[in-house]
């Protein structure tokens, strides 16, 4: 192979390898969901991009930084649900949090120990955080195979959403949600023939203006 058309393939790679896989990242509005009240829970819709030809999710997780239970009680559970599209609920939870438009919060049932949003979209977890301000801990929620075939299913209509609900109290600093996706291998092979197949028309090219 001469050596300009092996730069010129070498290039390709770099722009096919850069292309190949993506991470989207969602974060509600404030972060930490005005701390997660007790006598609430909440729904964070988010809009999901339209995927390219051939992109597919491969992965996913949930994080919550910093979490802990500021009521520090062992029995406080905070259970977390993927939803194929959030209720629409109220926005203005105190005159210090309006959440963005796309979450809100209802009031929770009498028996508020109880999931909120049970039987809606998938339980992921049921969480119980660490009972002490200096125990932080930064939990991350990867999502297994299951789960990911239902993200990939929920979002084919460009929105999903999580449906939270904090019993009792949890602080954080900040939920975020991340989305990896890749272009499978026949794609990738697809593109890199056509770049050998430019690179070597270049070389032809360049050969002829010589
Ligand atoms: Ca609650
Ligand atoms: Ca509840
Ligand atoms: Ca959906
Ligand atoms: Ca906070």
């Amino acid at each position: 192979m001469k050596k300009s058309l092996l730069l010129v393939a070498v290039l390709c790679l770099g722009i096919i390898n850069v292309s190949q896989a993506s991470i989207y990242t969602f974060q509600p509005m404030p972060a930490d969901m005005g701390d997660l009240n007790h006598a609430y829970f909440y729904s964070w819709a988010i809009a999901f991009p339209t995927l390219a030809d051939g992109e597919v999710i491969n992965g996913a997780s949930l994080t919550i930084a910093n979490l802990w239970d500021s009521t520090a009680d062992a029995n406080n559970v905070l259970h977390i649900n993927l939803l194929d599209s959030a209720p629409v609920l109220s926005r203005i939870l105190s005159p210090n949090v309006t959440f963005s438009q796309d979450q809100g919060y209802g009031f929770d049932p009498a028996n508020e120990y109880a999931n909120a949003l049970a039987g809606q979209g998938d339980l992921i977890a049921e969480i119980h955080a660490p009972l002490s301000y200096y125990d932080r801990s930064t939990v991350t929620l990867n999502f297994g195979s299951m789960l990911l075939a239902d993200l990939r299913n929920f979002v084919s209509d460009g929105t999903l959403g999580f449906g939270i609900d904090p019993d009792c109290y949890y602080a954080n600093t900040g939920i975020t949600f991340r989305v990896s996706t890749s272009i499978p291998e026949p794609a990738t092979l697809m593109l890199l023939g056509i770049a050998l197949i430019g690179g070597a028309l270049v070389a032809k090219m360049r050969r002829k203006s010589i």
